[in-house]
């Protein structure tokens, strides 16, 4: 046994990073219009390298190559068993260079290295290793059908699908989406953020490495209403995956409509309830309301940013989530024990600090933060309102930041009532040692996901998605195969 304390662990360095192309067809590209963008790293507001910026010329030549990748490359040809070998080798090349990938997404998000470590890469190679493991196991029926008939159903590819994605997990939501479409056979037209384009173009090129045919799988970063929209309005894209903000999924499922009518799914926003009863385990429901809220500096879909409390244990609750609210290490990602980096702009910076200021003129009180930090980057103070109403804006709309609301609550049925107020409805969650009441609560409430005393527990394979206006459709687990599958019905006379 050796006494010697480990050695300190060394500061990740921040990457330096080249100007990024597009990769359309196998080979990286400027755009057609030679016009490029700058991606910013959000703790010093400094511009990391530039990006070609792509638009519609460039998404027409990307899908084009899906096309071709999918009709006429070896992609079609190839045995579903080693699509999941490819898929899998993609995973294992992601966890080898973790290290550069969490380093990289740190920079251009501005999430804390731990998080990235502990978070993003592992839960993204986790999901490459599902969806490859799903790959040669996506089947049909035979079905007894009336008559001298042989029936059965072929679950095929979609086709080439569209896929944009958010900047709060870069890695992750490129996971989500690419896993299930390859493991299905369809060829893709990924648009990243353009917040945060840099992990997605680094995957792709890894993705080259491993064997994927060129044109499986092509990156065009630029702006959503010109790159985005090309890609959601596309005459020849049958399908188009979007997460975001709800007006913006509501722009590209009209999109889809007023073009070729391409399949749609949609993962959106959220005000989600976390409810705690007196009698939960208090310890355990502040440290899950308060890692449901301020994980991720509060931009998460699923953030539970309606924290309702049963009033006897309310000033309990609110004197132990305020110590460590106020308690919170904000600052550098790159620093290991950094538990709150900057929103990802200064655009999502200002739009925080407005919900803030909302909730001091609405009359709630604010026990913690309010402010920003330092003077460059865009960080905000943990910050905790209490004495929320429902109709106040802060309880009411998607504020995508370390803001939290508290509401105090009576019994059972007024908290079920209150909790399903909402035009959303991803997720809540219920904090209580009576399991009669986590049963009736989980049933009642109208949320994709319903946590019972836990907070933000993902895997890739439990489904995940939205009732109402938080969106269409189910990502991860089995289900989101039906997103990427069309189902053919031959019926053979005998
Ligand atoms: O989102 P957008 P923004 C919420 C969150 C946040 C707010 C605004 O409340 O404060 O949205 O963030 C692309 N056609 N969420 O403005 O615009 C865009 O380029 C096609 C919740 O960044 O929805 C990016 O790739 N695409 C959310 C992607 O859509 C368009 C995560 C998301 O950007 C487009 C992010 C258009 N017309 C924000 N306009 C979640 N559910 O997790 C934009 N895009």
């Amino acid at each position: 046994m050796s006494t010697a304390t480990a050695p300190a662990k060394p500061r990740p360095a921040k990457p330096r990073v080249a100007d990024q192309q597009l990769l359309i067809g196998g080979k990286w590209v400027d755009s057609v219009s030679g016009k490029t963008f700058e991606t910013l790293d959000p703790a010093s507001g400094e511009v990391i390298c530039r990006v070609a910026e792509g638009d519609k010329a460039d998404i027409d030549l990307a899908v084009r190559a899906a096309r071709a990748a999918l009709e006429t490359g070896p992609w079609g040809r190839m045995n579903a068993s080693e699509r999941g070998r490819l898929i899998n080798k993609l995973a294992d090349a992601i966890e080898a260079h973790k290290e550069e990938l969490a380093a990289l997404e740190s920079l251009d998000n501005g999430k804390p290295i731990g998080d990235s470590l502990a978070a993003d890469l592992p839960l993204s190679v986790q999901c490459y290793r599902y969806y490859a493991g799903w790959a040669d196991k996506v089947f049909g029926q035979t079905l007894p059908i009336n008559g001298p008939y042989f029936c059965y159903t072929r679950h095929e590819p979609v086709g080439v699908v569209g896929q944009i994605i958010p900047w709060n997990f870069p890695l992750l939501m490129q996971a989500w989406k690419w896993g299930p479409a390859l493991a299905c056979g369809n060829t893709i037209v990924l648009k990243p953020a353009e917040q945060t384009p840099l992990t997605a173009l680094r995957v792709a090129q890894l993705a080259q490495e491993v064997g994927f045919p060129d044109g499986v799988v092509n990156v065009v970063p630029g702006f959503g209403p010109t790159a985005g929209a090309a890609l959601s309005g596309h005459m020849d894209v049958d399908k188009i995956a979007f997460t975001g903000e709800t007006g913006t999924g509501k722009i590209v499922m009209t999109a889809a409509a007023q073009s070729n009518l391409k399949r749609v799914s949609l993962e959106l926003g959220g005000k989600s309830p976390n409810i705690v009863f007196a009698d939960a385990d208090m310890d355990a429901a502040v440290e899950g309301a308060y890692f449901g809220l301020f994980f991720n500096q509060g931009q998460c879909c699923v953030a539970g940013s309606r924290l309702f409390v049963q009033e006897s244990a309310y000033d309990e609750f609110v004197h132990k989530i305020v110590a460590k609210a106020k308690g919170r290490k904000v600052g550098d990602p790159f620093s290991t024990d950094t538990e709150q980096g900057p929103q990802v702009s200064q655009e999502q910076f200002d739009r925080v600090m407005g919900y803030i200021d909302a909730g001091q003129k609405d009359g709630a009180k604010m026990l913690a933060g309010g402010g920003r930090v330092g003077e460059r980057g865009y960080f905000v103070q943990p910050t905790v309102f209490t004495d929320v109403t429902d109709e106040m804006k802060i309880a009411k709309e998607e504020i995508f930041g370390p803001v939290m609301s508290i509401l105090k609550f009576k019994d059972a049925d007024e908290v079920l009532a209150r909790g399903n107020r909402t035009h959303y409805g991803l997720a809540a969650a219920v904090w209580t040692r009576d399991i009669g009441k986590a049963l009736r609560l989980s049933n009642g409430l109208k949320a994709g996901t319903v946590w019972v005393n836990c907070y933000d527990v993902f895997d890739a394979g439990a489904p995940f998605g939205g009732f109402k206006m938080s969106g269409i459709g189910r990502e991860l687990g089995q289900y989101a195969l039906q997103l990427y599958t069309e189902v053919k019905t031959v019926t053979m006379a005998l």
